[in-house]
């Protein structure tokens, strides 16, 4: 059987490669701009299939079919696929410096900053250029005043955060994959992802398994786990534990083997967190009973009282069962102890997504492609809001006014055919720098939901901005709350303690946007702002159709959050989203006649 790392391997590696030449056009100025975008979106399509292009047939007017996919970029695959290599990107790399153009995935490092480096220094790769910039050797160099190196720095210091500690969707992926390898490994009972990785945490150190067998076979299961085609270098293996890192990456990997009635105390300790454990460990002491990653013991007499399960544990200190998600020392242990934690949120209470792109503007697919494919693989859905991106939007494809006019009936036209109600007509405006609306008011005012969203301006404190979106009648919902980009760009400054009470008072709703490298607005916030009765929405913001499946790491933030069921408008019927939009409407009258009198 052919294993899934090596099935996925021409996805992956395509991507890096397009991604790359994307790079290098953008590194040769302005008029490759549109070459450097249709390498970009087939980067990101590629990395997103479901299946290996292996998988596909392998000519030019197959591949050209796939969305985002055009026939220049078709030959290229087809040609990778046969010979391994592409000769355009060969010769592409002779143009450019190569060890350079990564830099131009860091913050601040733009094109033409590239290019100065390149040119006037010629420094060949970012050690050399973080380097001569920390030496002070760029100061004085037109372009590069104080500010833009503070601004260089500051980008160099996130990307290389973001290098040391992974995003939550692929540790997940990868964690996932080899736990099922795992579990299937004879002799194995039971096995369990731990560690941030279990907590769901945005982004992941390392990832934690513990499985649980008998003894007598723990090394022999310990020879078969590295040997697993995911394994790269082997940092220590002992009867109990097996680290390493994971082929073509530097993620490592943790696994401990235990004893069965020891899985969970195990599971418990290595879940954490840290200071989750050490509190509880610190409240069982206090209650005369021992607590460690062996079990539960009276601490007079060594005698084992509980570490089967977690469940056992959790009834033997009299506690309610603590969701993973919540194991931050929160308040979570006090809580449990009274039985009131409360109830999260689950994938299945999802009855819609309420912010996707269609071709229209920047996204992929058709409409009716997006409807039909929700209806068959997220069968709970009862609804879905199309919200393609408004006129300012102009590099991802914004729609003019009378454009969106057109959608509507094409949208009629697909739920007629559906012979439901099922396709709503949304949109997501930009906050402009002054807090205004890219639409006016009557055009706005024909949508079913409105999502107003920050584009630019980053640098600044934008919570005017986004305090008069939510004064506007018409804006149902925050998008992508903060702007921040894990690893790549921070959030920009925002007074949230204003802006939840902002969103509270207006009826307006704050998006937790499950990209994997948004995932904003962020758990901390969103206890807070539920904290403050605001009402939240989990959104995917798919782009292509494998990106509905983030629905899931959205949900994982709302639980981190403490949401439970009610707190989120998308567990909701339409008819109670209508409702949500009632009052919005309710107070925006009341608003305007205090005004007028
Ligand atoms: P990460 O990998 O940085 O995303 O975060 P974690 O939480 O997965 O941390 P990791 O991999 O170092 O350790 C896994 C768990 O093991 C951690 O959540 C709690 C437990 N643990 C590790 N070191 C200690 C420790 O010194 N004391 C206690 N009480 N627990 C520990
Ligand atoms: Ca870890
Ligand atoms: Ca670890
Ligand atoms: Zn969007």
């Amino acid at each position: 059987m052919k294993q899934m790392l090596e099935d996925r391997r021409y996805n992956h590696e395509l991507a890096d490669i397009f991604h790359r030449m994307s790079a290098c056009y953008k590194y040769l100025g302005p008029q490759q701009r549109f070459r450097a975008i249709a390498y970009e979106t087939a980067s990101r399509i590629i990395d997103g299939l479901k299946d290996d292009l292996s998988m596909y047939p392998c000519d030019v007017k197959s591949l050209d079919k796939l969305s985002g996919i055009g026939e220049s970029i078709a030959e290229k695959i087809v040609e990778y696929l046969k010979t391994g290599k592409i000769t355009a990107y060969e010769q592409l790399k002779n143009k450019v410096p190569e060890g350079l153009l990564e830099m131009m995935d860091i913050a601040g490092f733009g094109p033409a900053t590239v290019k100065i480096i390149y040119d006037k220094f010629g420094l060949t790769n970012k050690e050399e250029v973080i380097d001569a910039i920390e030496a002070g050797k760029l100061k004085g160099v037109r372009g590069f005043g104080l500010k833009k190196i503070e601004n260089l720095m500051r980008g160099w210091k996130l990307y290389k955060q973001g290098q040391e500690r992974m995003l939550l969707s692929e540790a997940l992926e990868v964690g996932n994959e080899l736990l099922s390898k795992i579990r299937k490994i004879e002799g194995i009972d039971k096995a369990e992802l731990a560690g941030s990785l279990r907590r769901r945490k945005e982004t992941i150190g390392d990832v934690d398994i513990v499985a649980c067998a008998k003894r007598k076979d723990w090394k022999k299961i310990s020879n078969k786990i590295l040997k697993l085609t995911q394994v790269g270098r082997v940092l220590a293996s002992g009867e109990t534990k097996a680290s390493f890192l994971l082929k073509d990456s530097r993620t490592q990997v943790d696994i401990r083997l235990v004893n069965e009635d020891e899985y969970g105390s195990a599971l418990m300790y290595f879940t954490g967190s840290k200071e989750h454990n050490v509190k509880l460990r610190t409240w069982s002491k206090s209650k005369g009973w021992k607590l460690s990653e062996y079990g539960v013991f009276d601490a007079k007499t060594d005698k084992r009282l509980a570490g089967r399960t977690e469940e056992e544990i959790y009834k033997w200190f009299h506690m309610q069962y603590i969701p993973p998600e919540l194991r931050e020392e929160k308040g979570e242990i006090e809580l449990s102890r009274e039985y009131k934690l409360p109830k999260l949120v689950e994938l299945d209470d999802i009855r819609g997504d309420l912010h996707m792109h269609s071709k229209w503007s920047d996204g992929a697919e058709e409409i009716e492609t997006i409807a039909q494919f929700i209806l068959k693989e997220f069968t709970r859905y009862e609804y879905i809001i199309i919200t393609d991106h408004s006129p300012t939007e102009r590099v991802a494809g914004g729609l003019q006014p009378e454009d969106f006019k057109k959608q509507f009936l094409e949208i009629d036209r697909i739920n007629k055919k559906l012979g439901k109600n099922f396709i709503k007509k949304g949109v997501e405006v930009d906050i402009l720098l002054d807090g205004s609306l890219d639409l006016n008011d009557d055009v706005l005012k024909q949508f079913d939901w409105v999502i107003a969203s920050i584009h630019t301006g980053f640098n600044r404190d934008n919570t005017e901005r986004l305090v008069k979106a939510c004064q506007h009648p018409s804006v149902n919902c925050i998008g992508h709350p903060s702007g921040r980009l894990i690893g790549k760009r921070e959030p920009y400054s925002i007074d949230f303690k204003i802006l939840f009470k902002k969103l509270a008072e207006t009826g307006t709703a704050i998006e937790i946007n499950s990209q994997p490298d948004r995932l904003d607005l962020k758990d901390d916030f969103v206890k807070e702002a539920v904290e403050h009765g605001v009402t939240i929405t989990i959104s995917t913001d798919a782009h292509m159709l494998s990106q509905f499946a983030f629905m899931e790491l959205g949900v994982s933030v709302a639980r981190r959050g403490w949401c439970t069921q009610k707190h989120i408008l998308n567990t909701q019927s339409w008819h109670s989203i209508e409702t949500f939009k009632e009052y919005k409407a309710g107070f925006a009258a009341k608003e305007s006649s205090t005004i007028n009198h």
